[in-house]
């Protein structure tokens, strides 16, 4: 039967005749720009003018993504019904062969999110008003304090408490390494794709399993326990190595200790589980709702990790909430700088309106990368606010864009003091 205001057409694209689109797409631009860092962005715009923003930005790997775009997707999607969220979601993803992987889920991603900023935008409203509405005041989001040894480490938690975040992350450069992921020179805007060739870190699992301890530690005693610790493992423990750990940050009262082991082993959460109470969150590798089956419904995570931007947009994000909730896992969106703030504002919106929201990541964007990305999401008392402007209520700037082209740059790699390769 027709819909309301739709006759079949003999112009659908592909295949047999359709009903007619409400709102057909005209155009599929891939935006890549680098006002700080690299960016990917897909903007769709439908015939009666409406546009639409999408991430799809991969750090390290963002020209995958727009070729994936530009070339696989984009011609898919003109004439197509810009009101079918869920049904393009099903055809880019269910209708593909190859499926999964951070270069598909992020292209599909890019789409979904676009389509979700349009559907705003037709109907008027925030995004967040379409997905049910407000469930909580704001978005508790926590900071990054980090520091090459526990004194600057201790100073950076003071600065983060005294410009009101309720949660902060801790991470602290190892003794004796030269250099430690997620220690960052400029504090404030923190970016770890640093060179064209990936810079080499180097690693020791026993040096990091005595210093986070004693740094974790110095925090509680300095600052107590009124506001939410976490830790960032970056996927680099065994699972009794992770285990051992988690037991000895019991006193600290972590919010989480996030990505204990590597993304592929996820029996390994099983034996963690064992050994500790120290809550779990992990996902910001993950890109599609059976990665993370098992994970959920064993519950062997507190807190499900998985990004707008990565998994598959607001469209599977939200489905992955959902199951999520029904095994009491919260969810912690990634939210680092190479999530666009178009990926943010689409976090915020979700975040604010599902029932299960724990926390949301929130490292702040340049300079640059904000006045290319006017938006109208923002931070007050340790909360992010999604604004009220229809849609996304984020745009871009095409003439600033166009005056930071793309430059490769890559994430680090990581050895251990033998020269041989850890994992990421
Ligand atoms: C980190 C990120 O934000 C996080 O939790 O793990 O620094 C992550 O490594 C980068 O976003 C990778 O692109
Ligand atoms: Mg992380």
């Amino acid at each position: 039967m027709p819909e309301a205001g739709g006759a079949p057409s003999p112009e659908a694209p592909g295949g047999p005749p359709r009903i007619e689109a409400v709102e057909p797409i005209e155009r599929a631009e891939v935006i890549v720009c680098s006002p700080g860092r690299n960016f990917v962005t897909l903007r769709l715009t439908t015939r009666s003018g409406i546009t639409g923003l999408g991430d799809a930005t991969l750090n390290g790997r963002e020209l995958a993504v727009a070729a994936y775009l530009r070339d696989h997707v984009a011609p898919t999607l003109i004439g197509r019904d810009a009101t079918r969220i869920e049904d393009t979601w099903q055809y880019l993803y269910r209708g593909g062969y190859w499926r999964r992987g951070p270069v598909t889920m992020t292209a599909i991603a890019a789409v979904d999110t676009a389509l979700w900023d349009i559907l705003g935008k037709r109907a008027g409203l925030p995004v967040h008003e379409l997905l049910g509405g407000r469930s909580r005041d704001g978005v508790t989001v926590y900071g990054h304090a980090n520091g090459e040894d526990v004194a600057e480490l201790l100073d950076q938690v003071a600065t983060y408490l005294e410009r009101g975040y309720r949660a902060v992350r801790a991470q602290v450069g190892v003794p004796g390494l030269r250099s430690t992921y997620g220690v960052s020179r400029d504090k404030l805007f923190y970016e770890p794709a640093d060179a064209a060739i990936p810079t080499e870190n180097l690693w020791s699992t026993e040096r990091y399993l005595r210093a986070i301890p004693a740094a974790l530690g110095a925090v509680r005693e300095r600052f107590g326990f009124e506001f939410a610790l976490l830790h960032d493992v970056h996927h680099r423990l065994s699972p009794i190595e992770a285990a051992r750990l988690g037991r000895s940050l019991e006193a600290c009262d972590l919010f989480w200790m996030e990505d204990p082991v590597p993304a592929e082993l996820q029996e390994g959460y099983r034996l963690i589980r064992q050994h500790t109470t120290t809550p779990i969150a992990t996902g910001e590798v993950l890109t599609s709702i059976w990665d993370c089956r098992t994970l959920i419904e064993e519950q062997l995570i507190d807190y499900i990790r998985t990004s707008v931007v990565h998994a598959g947009g607001i469209t599977h994000q939200r489905r992955i909430a959902a199951f999520a909730d029904t095994y009491r896992v919260r969810t912690g969106s990634h939210g680092a700088t190479d999530l666009s703030p178009v990926c943010l504002a689409a976090a915020l919106h979700l975040d604010i309106a599902i029932p299960n929201f724990g926390i949301q990541e929130y490292m702040r964007h340049s300079e640059e990368t904000d006045a290319v990305f006017p938006h109208s999401y923002r931070f007050a008392d340790g909360m992010l606010q999604p604004g009220a402007d229809p849609g996304l209520g984020v745009t871009i700037d095409d003439g600033l864009a166009a005056r930071f082209p793309y430059r490769p740059a890559s994430l680090p790699v990581n050895r251990r003091l033998d020269g041989s390769m850890h994992d990421w």
